[in-house]
């Protein structure tokens, strides 16, 4: 019996948790879950806000914890306080996504999510998709300390980036 609910929650393990305020978030996450679809690393993406659904984020970090959560990636806009609290429910690394909103242009976000105050920290990328993508790219680092095999294909990855760059031509003048 012991043996079996070891198994289940094995299976149930979920490696990188991927958090955003609102379904219209998912447009700039879904990089960070693609690079970690790419990768192999099992995660869980969920919209869950600080403000709207308090409680249900609080009760997704500790159910992430024990599904074996090595870190989470937080994306919001606006006031964007979501990556703030979820490290505060967790002393698992966060990294913060700042969503480029309507108004601002993602500089509000950027500033909510990357002036944390002294004690509690998140790591902030960049303002969207490249941010959301580099958030999965920093968590797969850490990963990588303890992994071999994950720690070759982030040395492939960036080879086959290099290689793009150098085969890249530039267009005729007019
Ligand atoms: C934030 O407010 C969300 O992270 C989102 O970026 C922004 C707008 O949310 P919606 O009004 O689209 O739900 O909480």
């Amino acid at each position: 019996m012991i043996e079996q609910k070891m198994a289940e929650n094995k299976n149930d393990e979920k490696l990188i948790g991927i958090v955003m305020g609102s379904t219209s978030d998912w447009d700039v996450m879904k990089e960070a879950a693609k690079v970690c679809r790419d990768f192999g690393i099992s995660f869980d993406a969920r919209a869950l806000s600080a403000h709207r659904t308090p409680d249900e984020l609080g009760e997704w970090i500790s159910g992430m914890e024990k599904r074996g959560c090595k870190a989470f990636i937080a994306g919001a806009g606006g006031a964007a306080h979501l990556a703030g609290v979820v490290a505060s429910h967790t002393i698992l690394p966060t990294f913060g996504v700042p969503i480029p909103s309507k108004y601002m242009k993602g500089l509000d976000s950027l500033l909510a999510t990357v002036q944390m105050p002294r004690g509690i920290p998140v790591s902030t990328l960049a303002i969207g998709e490249a941010g959301a993508a580099n958030a999965a790219l920093a968590a797969i680092s850490m990963l990588a300390i303890n992994n071999d095999d994950l720690k070759k294909k982030l040395i492939e990855f960036r080879v086959k980036q290099s290689e793009k760059v150098r085969k890249a031509t530039l267009p005729e003048l007019d």
